[in-house]
């Protein structure tokens, strides 16, 4: 044990060993569930050394591969490691690694893409079959056994109770003042013995800061020291800020409706560059005393609550550039009192997320002009990255809205399309699309309404009249006049892309 060990239970003390030591203890086709939710608190030095071990096994002629389960995205180390030695047979429930991607689309990997917030649930009813192993990422181990979880919660709470054997790894890089951040909600039966979750305000803390896992199963304690993934943002460029000026607009005309208060209502922002945009726009936009009830802790949230603008935030991880991380780990005293970081089956539950009245900002690969929205299909067959979180808060939210830029891959491609090549949201969860030519309130329209105010409101001009004289020819030609489509036509779009490069 090193001597600034965190590792405070006797019997675990002694379970303490290498990563290829521990790696060596994961069978061949085991279903192995992992800590990591978008680039925080994954496991960092078993599955490489798990990696080192099955490219070995394989070029010996075995066909070792394991089933992957985790929380959502990793990092390199984690999928792209595992990835690289073709050791992933199967895949879930978010991934957003380019090996994997690559893996997936080629047919080499399995990969079945999860609400996230079912996860959890579907191990509990048996639905994905049985856990072997977890691999998790802890901060400390107490003298009791109990354990302070990451910078991330994830599904960790239902691998230590699932899995038959426990890796930890005790991470001494994460910052030991994220004990007490944490809310573990021990709560959650399987129906019919389901009783309501107890949270009626986003910052309630309803469970515990520790995650119980039986030292009887722990078969390995691995120590390191090495930081999460942390990718920076890209500063949000005109057209984000054009987006992000749109959105703010809305809710401003929402407040002056009487639709929303001037606080809002609990904010949910999906990741990426454009999520982060929307947030600095509302860092720099007129409302204040905001909550937030999310899954992944941006660096816009934490400005936010770094302003005092944004007075709680509730999420199942942390995923912060460098120089956010740094902010995070000086004035952690200032976050705790702030931010709860919970198990992702409460982070997204459509329970709490109905109950709390959400107002959830999620980005999208595409929209048609029904406001059917696709998030994960590029031209209908390629996976991105998953539908993640997205839908568990599309159904349930109080406002649910929907962004892209109106083109891709400089222009070649429309992101308002006909007819979407892959549907995540339905026309159904959709109340608001936005590009940064304008913003389509689609509330109360019926479908050929909707199709007028987003072709208007959302295409971008070179695409504009082409989707309006499909909309007119099929509102002429097709059979049915609630939805029309020409379904001979309705996807060639995409099919002109592929084969011109250009739709
Ligand atoms: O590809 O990098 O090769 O150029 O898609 O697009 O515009 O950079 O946007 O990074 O915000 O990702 C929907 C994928 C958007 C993401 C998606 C290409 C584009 C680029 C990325 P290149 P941008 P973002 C909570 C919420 C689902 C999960 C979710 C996502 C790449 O937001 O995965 O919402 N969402 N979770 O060129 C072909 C189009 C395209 C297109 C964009 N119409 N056709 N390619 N691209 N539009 C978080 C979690 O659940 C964890």
């Amino acid at each position: 044990m090193s001597p600034i060990s965190r590792i405070h239970h006797p019997a675990l003390r002694q379970k303490i060993m290498s990563a290829e030591a521990a790696a060596a203890l994961i069978p061949a086709g085991a279903h192995v569930g992992m800590s990591g939710f978008t680039g925080a608190g994954y496991p960092k030095a078993v599955p490489a050394a798990l990696a080192r071990r099955i490219e070995r096994l394989n070029a010996a002629g075995e066909n070792f591969r394991i089933g992957l389960w985790t929380g959502a995205s990793t990092a390199p180390e984690l999928d792209g490691a595992l990835a690289k030695v073709h050791g992933i047979d199967m895949r879930l429930p978010y991934q957003s690694d380019p090996t994997c991607r690559a893996q997936i689309n080629s047919g080499q990997m399995q990969y079945i893409d999860i609400h996230l917030s079912h996860v959890a649930q579907f191990v509990w009813f048996g639905f994905l079959g049985h856990l072997d192993v977890a691999v998790v990422e802890v901060a400390g181990i107490l003298p009791d056994g109990r354990l302070i979880p990451s910078s991330s919660v994830g599904n960790n709470k239902t691998w230590l109770e699932q899995a038959d054997q426990v890796i930890l790894e005790v991470n001494r890089w994460q910052n030991p003042g994220l004990e007490g951040m944490h809310d573990i909600y021990y709560g959650t039966e399987r129906p019919p013995h389901r009783q309501p979750i107890p949270l009626v305000r986003p910052n309630d803390r309803i469970g515990e800061p520790y995650l119980h896992c039986d030292p009887a199963k722990v078969i390995a304690v691995v120590e390191t020291q090495l930081p999460d993934r942390n990718s920076s943002f890209a500063a949000p460029d005109a057209l984000s800020r054009r987006i992000a000026g749109h959105i703010i607009e809305f809710l401003q005309q929402e407040v002056s409706r009487d639709r929303l208060p001037k606080e809002l209502l609990p904010l949910q922002s999906g990741v990426g560059n454009m999520a982060n945009a929307v947030l600095a726009g509302l860092n720099e936009g007129p409302f204040d005393g905001m909550t937030a009830y999310t899954e992944v802790l941006q660096d816009g949230m934490l400005e936010l609550l770094s302003s005092g603008k944004l007075l709680s935030a509730s999420a199942t991880a942390i995923s912060l550039s460098p120089a956010a991380m740094d902010d995070f780990n000086a004035r952690i005293d200032f976050y705790r009192e702030r931010i709860v970081l919970r198990p992702q089956e409460i982070s997204n539950h459509p329970e709490l997320i109905r109950r709390l009245g959400l107002i959830a900002m999620n980005a999208m690969i595409e929209a048609d002009i029904y406001g059917n929205v696709n998030s994960t299909h590029v031209m209908g067959s390629s996976i991105m990255n998953g539908i993640g979180g997205s839908g568990d808060f599309a159904r349930n939210a109080y406002l649910s809205i929907f962004m892209t830029p109106s083109t891709a891959k400089d222009g070649a491609i429309s992101c308002i399309v006909p007819m979407a090549s892959h549907v995540d949201h339905t026309e159904h969860d959709v109340q608001v699309i936005v590009t940064e030519q304008g913003l389509a309130d689609l509330r109360g329209l019926s479908p050929t309404q909707r199709a007028r105010v987003v072709i208007e409101k959302c295409a971008h001009p070179d695409y504009r009249p082409a989707l309006l004289d499909y909309f007119e020819r099929a509102l002429r030609e097709a059979p049915g006049k609630h939805t029309p489509h020409l379904l001979g036509e309705a996807l060639s779009w995409h099919t002109r892309y592929l084969q011109t490069g250009h739709m």
